[in-house]
Formats: C-alpha cells, structure tokens, sequence
C-alpha cells in the first residue's frame, strides 16, 4: 500500500476507517479468535544500543541491571509454564546489538531454541541484528518467527537511535526471509513522531515481500531515566486508527497489540479488537515492563466473545511473490 492512500484513509472520520478494517478483518479473521504469546527476556539489560525508548540500553540510568543470559531449564520451565496457561507463541527477547556466529553466546542460544521448539509452540526470537549465517543457523535450530521491528519512519529513525540505522534494520529482516523464517515487525507510537512518520513506518511494513506474518504496534511506555521519559502518550483514538490502518494494510498479520495495554482501559483494547488487532502479548510482564494480569485477560476476552487462537500448526513462512523487491528499498 502507498503513502498516499494510507493518508486517504487516515482522513477518514473514525467510524468509517474502523468499519472498513472490521470488514478487512472479517474477511481473514472471521473466527474471533485471539493469539496468545508469551514474552520473555532471556538477557536483560547493560545493551550497547542508544535506543531512547528503552530500558535496556547500557547509556541510560533505568535501573534495570545487566544480567546474564539465562539458564537453559529455567527458560525450558518458563515455556511449559506459557504452554500450560494457553500460550501458542513463545518469543525470546535479549538486550544485544546483535548475535554472531561462532560466539558461545550463539552456541547457546540454538541449543536453547532448539529445545524450546520441542514444546511445540511457535518459536520466536528478538535478539538484535543477525548476518545470513545466523539467521539459517536459527531457522534450522527451530525459530518460526523473528521479531525485529522497523520502530518508525526511516525519517525519524535517526532521531530515536544513533548506534544503528534503518537501513541495517532492513538488512537483517533481508536475512531473516531467506532464511525462511517469518518476520515480525512493527513500531512504537509515541516517539515524538508524526503522523507522516506512522504512515510511512506501515507503507514500508506493507510493501515487504511477503508481508510481514506479525505485526506488533507498541505504544511507548515512558523509561524514567531513558530521553523519551517524559514523552506524551498518543491519543486512544490514534492508536486505534494505527490499527486499523496495519489491518488494512497488511491484511494476513497478525496485528499484535503489544506494549502499553496496561496503561489501555478494557473499552479502548475492545475498540483495538474491533478496528483489526488479533494478537497480544500474555502473562503479567513483557521484558523489564508490566503488562495485564493473565486471568484479567482472559476476563476481558470472554466478555467479548474472543477465545484463545489455536496453535498454527504450519509453521513455514510466507512465499514471497515473484518479481518484487523482498525488501522495501529507501528513497
Ligand atoms: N534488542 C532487540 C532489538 O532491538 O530488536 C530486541 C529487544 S527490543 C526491546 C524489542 C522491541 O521492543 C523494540 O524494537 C521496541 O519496538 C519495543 N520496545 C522496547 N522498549 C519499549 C518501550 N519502552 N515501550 C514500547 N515498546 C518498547
Ligand atoms: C515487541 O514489538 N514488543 C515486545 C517484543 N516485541 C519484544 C517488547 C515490548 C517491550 C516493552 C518495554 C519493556 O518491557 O522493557
Ligand atoms: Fe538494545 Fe534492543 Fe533496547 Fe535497542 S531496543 S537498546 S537494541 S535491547
């Protein structure tokens, strides 16, 4: 999808652009069904990124304390537990640039992928940039998703990170689809960016080949001690338009309303789920964050009439579409 209709659609009086994506929606995911995955950080912290969002960056004082990568049972009895409580998709998250091959870090991380991809849930991973080489080696051992998101515009990016630019955000997703894995991208709202910038973060999204198989849209939650801690929280009804338009653009995602649903009333993640979101993260903490209670989840779910999404049992990602670039190129 191009800029300018996304901006056509962005001008569109609310209940009509929310009526339009529930009939996107209804098309695809006509079976009021919501994915449940589970997040956990398997190295917290003492990052070497510049990130300004986050808690986990070495540059800022949050007081989240670098830790080490964490033990293989511990995350094995993590996952059973996720498994147990309903969760079809685990994802891993860790506090790194980037994983190189031939690192005993690395070593360890496919031998921890490789079991947890025994449980038989999804298994995605976040873990910073990755070469070719990585990605397959992580295909192989067992990732079905790869989450590294685009966060905004390439025009803001710089704004936002120093370390690291869009493009080597593009780079590794390149890498990710040839490996075979899924990709799973997706931003933050409430980066001081503009609307403009929100348009053009879903028109890249949009226009990878394939589509991006998730879609998480975080708002951001405000670090004390990171540069954006007093930033000011996007409006509800934008938020819900952002959905809407991921809906519309990227129709197969799952569009995962990710962080930032603590702070959201019930009636505003009910709007969510209407206008197109069909994911969420589960269980009482994301990575150094709080998110809702499991059992208020499930609550708010049966009050809507929305039941757990069952395991995707075809695990294999998208085919891409002859004769279109895999990877938007930048202007
Ligand atoms: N280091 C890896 C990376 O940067 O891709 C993986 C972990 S990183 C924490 C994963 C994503 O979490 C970020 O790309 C961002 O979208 C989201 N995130 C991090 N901190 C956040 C915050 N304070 N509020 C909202 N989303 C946040
Ligand atoms: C994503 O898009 N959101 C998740 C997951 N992918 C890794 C992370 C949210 C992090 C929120 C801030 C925190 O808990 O530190
Ligand atoms: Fe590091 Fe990822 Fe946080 Fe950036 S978002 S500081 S790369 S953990």
């Amino acid at each position: 999808m191009q800029f300018a209709e996304l901006q056509q659609l962005h001008a569109l009086p609310f209940f009509d652009l929310i009526q339009r994506s529930r009939r996107v929606h209804e098309t695809h995911w006509p079976e009021n069904e919501v994915q449940l995955c589970t997040l956990l950080s398997i190295k917290t912290g003492g990052c070497s990124e510049d990130c300004s969002y986050c808690a986990q960056s070495a540059r800022y004082s949050t007081g989240v304390a670098a830790e080490r990568l964490m033990e293989k049972e511990e995350i094995l009895d993590r996952a059973r537990l996720a498994r147990e409580q309903g969760s079809t998709r685990f994802c891993m998250g860790a506090a790194w640039k980037g994983v190189k091959d031939g690192t005993s870090r690395f070593e360890q991380v496919l031998d921890i992928v490789s079991s947890v991809s025994e449980l038989g849930m999804e298994v995605c991973t976040t873990l910073g940039e990755l070469g070719p080489v990585e990605a397959a080696k992580l295909k192989e051992a067992g990732v079905t998703a790869y989450n590294h998101n685009i966060d905004t515009s390439p025009e803001h990016y710089a704004n936002i990170v120093s370390t690291h630019n869009f493009q080597d955000r593009l780079n590794t997703l390149r890498h990710v689809q040839d490996a075979g894995m899924s990709v799973c991208s997706g931003g933050i709202l409430g980066l001081g960016e503009k609307t403009e910038d929100r348009l053009r973060m879903l028109e890249i999204l949009s226009n990878f080949n394939p589509q991006p198989e998730s879609v998480p849209i975080n708002s951001l939650v405000p670090i004390p001690g990171t540069p954006l801690a007093e930033s000011q929280g996007v409006d509800s009804f934008e938020v819900v338009r952002m959905i809407a338009l991921a809906r519309i653009a990227v129709p197969k995602a799952k569009v995962r309303l990710s962080a930032g649903r603590k702070q959201m009333s019930e009636e505003m993640q009910a709007l969510c789920f209407f206008a197109g979101a069909n994911s969420i993260f589960y269980g009482d903490k994301l990575l150094t964050t709080g998110n809702p209670q499991s059992q208020a989840d499930l609550a708010l779910m049966k009050k809507l009439g929305l039941r757990p999404q069952q395991p995707n049992r075809d695990l294999s990602a998208p085919e891409p579409e002859a004769c279109r670039p895999l990877v938007p190129a930048l202007a």
